[in-house]
């Protein structure tokens, strides 16, 4: 249970986001020296929300393995008297602890879900307080995602099997709110379909108290619905449903009211009124066929990392409608919650996915690994890390539940699959994510290692997500035998599984400017005839309801001799120029929505 903060009569919300100082802790020694009590060593300081690691243009940051420390003094308006007071943190990557003042009041692990503390009892009133934060960015076996760090002679390394730079910080924004004593703590709504009605079922909870008032309100602030109580059905006569491109939201204004019936909390939530299901091989919202086009993304800039920038986020936005895509898969962790704002309005369909990625012994930067080891026992992924791949489950659900854009959970990316081992660890994990919430499909994303018929994990998923790499990392060059291969194996998931299949990932990399006649991998032409390849092979299976290229643009991977400068995957570049798959993508995209 954890409400947005926002700013209205009842609440007020102010961000603790600029520049605070910053001490890297090289050797490990803030803790015990109680770092929180006073000024941080040293002058430096970071921006926040921005990944520490490029900032500073040295290498002992970029490549620091363990904690850092972040420090700032948030002013506590005097008018905030009597109010419950709650700090909180966007996300801190990849586990913090944070002081206010000599006080610890909240730790937190996983580096891409909010947290936050009641700091009421602590804060000074008008006058500004100490908030200090340790981050560390270490990832263990027990971790979302895992990782180990190995120590070598030159100092401790972090190791992982996933395919992105290891970034981390305060990437998100931080925040500091005030609600009223009695408060609203969380609202959940589902939304259904009746003819031309829409129903919205609500459930609110509270710190106190047993009435409300709730209110829907149309696009144009015009009241449609109401009801009273904690819980209850809105019915809404000629809906006008989210849809796919458009996005369409309501308001549902919701009110806390005391004994005497006097207002005493408000909060506002936007609500899309839309349909979710699977019929066969079909992906329907509302009741219609869809057709996944995009990306698989990342949360990956110049300078600043993984660091929410919302100037980053509505370019990124602009091109994808430039392009022509329908929607986005949160790869591989969820994203700022901002993100998903932006699809709620504009009508962008989001495949929401969980940090879990990289369990996967067999894979080591995006290609076969060399690693001996289990991926699944007690040494490595384990009942702890399945502990915390659980907890990673709950706390995207609880934060994006009402994002109408969120269509589909993805609980994992390439997990090893095709063992027994596998199908026990995951069976309990799709059983949570259902009894979270019914309302969406659940599925995870395959890897090619456990093609169809070999996949344990595959019969627990509501669709076939995988990601193929015919053409790059098997049959590389030669497309011809990579279109037959992908095409049989395609037809085999249909025989299998019979569920809609979405290509969650594929593609070559591209190093940008490289060209040649007779195409060749790495070159922007091989590139875009790869993924024509890939499409005319889509459109001659029925079953696949989805084309999600692998990127969107360049991003920061960890140093192997298999990225040069990152992963070139990208239909952009880092900095987002279009490569020639921009332009061939955009040509099917566009031609698709019209035909629609
Ligand atoms: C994958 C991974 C993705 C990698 C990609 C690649 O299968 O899901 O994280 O970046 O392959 O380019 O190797």
């Amino acid at each position: 249970m954890m409400l947005r903060p926002l700013t209205n009569a009842f609440r007020d919300c102010r961000a603790l986001d600029g520049l605070w100082r910053f001490a890297l802790d090289a050797e490990g020694v803030g803790r015990d020296q109680q770092w929180w009590r006073g000024a941080l060593p040293g002058k430096a300081e970071m921006p926040v929300p921005a990944s520490y690691n490029d900032i500073p243009a040295d290498a002992a940051v970029r490549d620091h393995v363990g904690e850092v420390w972040y420090q700032t003094s948030a002013h506590v308006p005097a008018t905030w008297g009597g109010q419950r007071i709650v700090l909180r943190f966007g996300a801190a990557a990849h586990r913090a602890t944070v002081w206010v003042d000599d006080q610890e009041v909240v730790s937190h692990v996983g580096g891409y879900t909010p947290f936050e503390a009641d700091v009421t009892d602590l804060v000074r009133l008008g006058e500004a307080n100490r908030v200090t934060v340790v981050v560390d960015n270490r990832l263990d076996w027990d971790s979302i995602p895992p990782g180990y760090v190995e120590d070598t002679p030159d100092g401790p390394r972090q190791r992982y099997h996933h395919d992105f730079f290891n970034y981390a910080g305060l990437h998100r924004t931080v925040s500091l709110y005030a609600t009223p004593p009695a408060h609203i703590t969380d609202v959940t709504v589902t939304t259904d379909l009746d003819g031309l009605a829409g129903i919205v079922d609500y459930e609110v909870r509270a710190s106190e108290g047993e009435r409300a008032l709730v209110a829907l309100h149309d696009a144009a602030g015009t009241e449609v619905a109401r009801a009273e109580g904690l819980s209850g059905r809105l019915r809404v006569e000629d809906v006008h449903p989210w849809r796919p491109g458009e996005g369409y939201l309501y308001e549902l204004r919701v009110e806390l009211l005391d004994a005497g019936g006097a207002v005493v909390d408000r909060y506002s939530l936007n609500v899309g009124v839309r349909t979710v299901a699977i019929d066969g091989t079909d992906f329907l919202i509302n009741g219609e066929p869809f057709y996944f086009t995009g990306f698989g993304m990342h949360e990956d800039h110049v300078v600043r990392g993984k660091g929410h920038d919302d100037a980053s986020m509505v370019h990124d936005f602009a091109l994808l409608e430039w392009i022509g895509a329908n929607s986005l898969r949160t790869s591989h962790y969820p994203y700022a919650e901002e993100v998903l704002d932006y699809a709620d309005r504009h009508g962008i369909v989001v495949i929401d996915e969980t940090a879990a990625v990289g369990l996967n012994l067999g894979i080591g930067g995006g290609i076969v690994s060399s690693s001996t080891q289990e991926t699944y026992s007690d040494e490595t992924v384990s009942a702890r890390t399945q502990e915390a791949h659980r907890q990673a489950i709950r706390e995207l659900v609880e934060r994006d539940k009402n994002h109408p854009s969120v269509v589909l959970w993805s609980i994992a990316n390439e997990p090893e699959s095709h063992t027994d081992a596998a199908r026990d660890y995951f069976k309990p994990l799709f059983a949570e994510a259902r009894a979270l919430d019914p309302s969406r499909p659940v599925g995870f994303v395959n890897v090619m290692f456990a093609r169809a018929g070999e996949c344990k994990v595959a019969e627990f998923s509501d669709v076939v997500m995988i990601n193929r790499y015919y053409g790059w990392y098997v049959q590389a060059g030669d497309l011809a035998a990579a279109e037959r291969a992908l095409e049989a194996e395609l037809h085999e998931w249909v025989r299998c599984e019979g569920k809609p299949i979405i290509m969650t990932e594929y593609g070559a990399d591209a190093q940008a400017g490289v060209h040649s006649a007779v195409s060749q991998p790495w070159t922007e032409e091989y590139q875009v005839e790869l993924l024509e390849m890939y499409h005319r092979v889509f459109d001659r299976v029925e079953a696949v309801v989805g084309e999600q290229v692998w990127n969107f643009a360049d991003f920061a991977t960890s140093a192997g001799f298999a990225r040069v400068d990152g992963n070139k995957k990208g239909v952009f570049t880092r900095d987002r120029r279009p490569k020639a798959a921009a332009f061939s993508l955009k040509r099917r995209w566009h031609a698709r929505g019209e035909a629609v």
